[in-house]
């Protein structure tokens, strides 16, 4: 796939792309990124990219005529790629989004600055509006490579063959089991003893329950999506039962009544 970021500080992206999986993905030829700076397009002796809104009111708006030069230049280095601006107004981004991005020849990302950009940029040129999320930030350039991280580990061949992207925490919907590493004994902290047993049936078993009742206490809201599997409907039951029988006895003891059924 072919990014190509359009930005007026291109400085920003040298960082990110000269470490981990995205430098990975460089290496290995399964992408190419560039970023454009939007300012080698502007015009006059100040090269301004910025101006007054119409109207009045706070802040400035990115001007349309060096934005729409950077894109068609963006669009002749990846001919017909997807055209993402980064906007706080833009849909909320998602595993899915990043799934569906991942398919692209190629995105060209539009980091605004400012207030924004003007309109008749989005009405021409945007394809996809996105946001990170419901936040306050000073422009789309970490939105721009929130989003790039996210959609690179998923095409294949980008993580160099090692673990599938997809039997990741969420794209099914599951937080993830605890992890443990050496020692055994940290400061008389102790790894459970099962992941030290050898027995991978119940290694396995042990991890699913751990990462369903991890997801019951954190985010409720991810069971409600899920499609469970046959073993994990089973363990459910069980703490359904588990849990009926821990009431049965609370009112058959007289150990103390349940609210509102006294
Ligand atoms: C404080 C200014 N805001 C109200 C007048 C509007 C506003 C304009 C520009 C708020 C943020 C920004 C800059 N943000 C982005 O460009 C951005 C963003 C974000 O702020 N949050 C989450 N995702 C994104 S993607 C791009």
């Amino acid at each position: 796939m072919n990014f190509q970021a359009l930005t007026i500080f291109p400085e920003m992206f040298q960082l990110f792309w000269d470490h981990g999986i995205v430098r990975r993905a460089i290496e290995l030829g399964v992408i190419t990124a560039a970023a454009v700076n939007i300012r080698d397009f502007a015009s006059g002796r100040h090269l301004v990219t910025d101006d007054r809104p119409y109207g009045g009111g706070n802040g400035m708006v990115m001007k349309p005529e060096p934005l729409a030069a950077a894109i068609r230049w963006a669009l002749t280095a990846a001919p017909g790629a997807r055209t993402v601006y980064l906007s706080p107004q833009g849909r909320v981004f998602t595993q899915e989004i990043a799934a569906e991005l991942s398919v692209q020849s190629g995105l060209i990302l539009i980091c605004g600055r400012y207030e924004g950009i003007d309109e008749r940029i989005c009405q021409r040129f945007v394809d996809d509006e996105i946001s990170i999320g419901d936040y306050v930030l000073t422009g789309g350039e970490l939105p721009a490579m929130v989003l790039m991280e996210a959609v690179v580990r998923l095409i294949p061949g980008a993580l160099g063959g090692e673990t599938s992207a997809q039997k990741d925490s969420f794209s099914d919907s599951l937080l993830e089991h605890g992890h443990y590493t050496r020692p055994a004994n940290f400061e008389d902290d102790l790894v459970p003893d099962v992941l030290l047993s050898g027995n991978h049936a119940q290694i396995e078993k042990w991890r699913m329950e751990a990462s369903l009742i991890r997801t019951f206490l954190k985010r409720k809201d991810l069971l409600m999506q899920r499609r469970f599997t046959p073993a994990e409907i089973k363990i459910i039951q069980q703490w359904r039962l588990d849990i009926d029988h821990i009431l049965q006895f609370q009112s058959l003891s007289g150990a103390g009544a349940l609210p509102g059924r006294q």
